[in-house]
């Protein structure tokens, strides 16, 4: 296909995923809205509709909690594709919604369209849409420092793997051994309905998601007394790095709006990040690892949040290099970057979620920050990696890295939106 008709084909999938102000994944398996999800959503939209953007923000933070927490999925509508709906969240909350949230890419997406907006001269039509933005942004910022840095490390420490976004990646394994699954009971998961179950988390992880949705239940969703009780308790070093960078960006447009105070809090998060983030550098395996908090043992796992140290704004030459080693080392092992693990691990699985397969939202990451950092030629072949995956393959969820059919879903709205704020670009 050529590139208009890809081009056509993103727009298209956008749309038939419009629930009218909001975007659902993907129509089956995925019919609500999901944070993280909705932020890329924004910069696909951006490329075409800059108003239909800005509301798929809106819209999303219209989920947020009065204590600033802004959850993973809104349901906006009930829908018996997907377990676990609301009813067995329980939140009490209107709109109905979860109570874990996800990785903070909001700001980033906000700066990218503010700066979108400048840059077609319409900053005037958006500017009262950034001022009304911004400060629930900055509140559910404070509600990750609050809430989910008990040791003021400047890192984000997630108590459910969903948090993550990487669901059953192979950080979560060790950590999730002291979840109690006694008490789950019989239920009944729909994504294996949709999907090949080779493709999705084993019984076990859904066990354990289940026993940690009814453990934040049990303590009626008080994420003060959750981030600290939880069986649960990691530094994801995909979260964390995400946060420095969406700090970073929220700085840019507290600058922007003339907002001071803003400003210093936030530069005052970045420094303790940046002080503080090397807890999460493992020294053996020469890499970024997620860490858990009860046990204080480094993951030692290489996976695709292991390289969004330069999307972060970090840099160390030492680190840096093994960084790059790694990258290049697993190029050379793979046709397409950047799997979900490294495939020299014992546990990697082509088709299995988030043990193996690429995903697009990741590599726009990672390429982002290499290159920020001058890492030009591995951002390059990120970006023609994930540019032949969705052209040879479609719109899927993710992708398998050696032959690069799709995996999970198909017709997928962040990998839509990668492809027109991204991958289908030239520069
Ligand atoms: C649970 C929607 C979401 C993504 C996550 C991805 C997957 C959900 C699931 O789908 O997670 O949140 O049920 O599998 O892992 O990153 O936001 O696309």
């Amino acid at each position: 296909m050529a590139d208009d008709n890809l081009d056509r084909a993103a727009r298209n999938i956008l749309h038939a995923n419009d629930r009218g102000g909001y975007t659902v994944p993907n129509g089956r398996v995925y019919p609500f809205q999901w944070n993280w999800d909705s932020a890329f959503v924004a910069m696909g939209f951006d490329r075409f509709d800059r108003n239909r953007s800005w509301t798929e923000l809106e819209t999303l933070f219209r989920g947020q909690w009065e204590d600033g927490f802004l959850p993973h999925i809104i349901f906006w509508q009930d829908d018996e594709g997907y377990f676990p709906g609301p009813a067995v969240w329980a939140t009490g909350t209107a709109p109905a919604t979860s109570g874990i949230t996800q990785p903070p890419v909001a700001a980033t997406s906000l700066r990218r369209l503010w700066e979108s907006a400048v840059d077609a001269g319409e900053a005037g039509a958006y500017r009262a849409r950034l001022e009304a933005l911004f400060p629930k942004v900055l509140r559910w910022h404070r509600w990750f420092r609050d809430n989910r840095d008990p040791d003021e490390r400047g890192v984000a420490v997630v108590v459910h793997p969903w948090e993550t976004g990487r669901d059953n990646a192979p950080e979560w394994d060790a950590p999730g051994e002291p979840i109690d699954t006694s008490q789950v009971g019989d239920y009944v998961r729909r994504d294996t309905s949709h999907l090949d179950a080779k493709m999705r988390p084993t019984k076990l992880e859904y066990d354990r998601y289940l026993a940690l949705v009814q453990f934040g239940r049990d303590l009626g969703w008080d994420h003060a007394r959750i981030g600290r009780e939880s069986p649960f308790r990691v530094a994801d070093v995909g979260m964390s790095m995400i946060l420095l960078r969406a700090n970073r960006d929220l700085l840019a447009l507290a600058e922007e709006l003339g907002r001071t105070e803003d400003a210093d809090e936030l530069r005052a998060s970045i420094a303790r990040a940046e002080a503080g983030i090397g807890w999460l550098w493992d020294e053996t395996r020469q890499t970024w690892c997620s860490r858990d908090l009860v046990t204080g043992r480094s993951s030692g796992f290489i996976t695709n949040a292991s390289f969004l140290s330069f999307y972060a704004g970090l840099r160390d030459q030492a680190r840096d290099q093994a960084t790059i080693a790694h990258i290049e080392r697993i190029g050379a092992a793979v046709r397409y970057l950047m799997p979900s693990l490294d495939p020299e691990d014992p546990g990697f699985q082509m088709i299995r979620y988030w043990r193996g397969p690429v995903w697009a939202v990741v590599n726009l990451m990672i390429a982002t920050g290499l290159s920020e950092a001058g890492h030009e030629t591995l951002a390059h072949r990120l970006r023609d990696d994930t540019r032949t995956l969705i052209a040879r393959n479609g719109f899927y969820e993710a992708f398998n890295p050696i032959d690069g059919t799709g995996s999970g879903g198909d017709d997928f709205s962040w990998t839509a939106a990668v492809w027109l704020a991204w991958a289908g670009r030239d520069a």
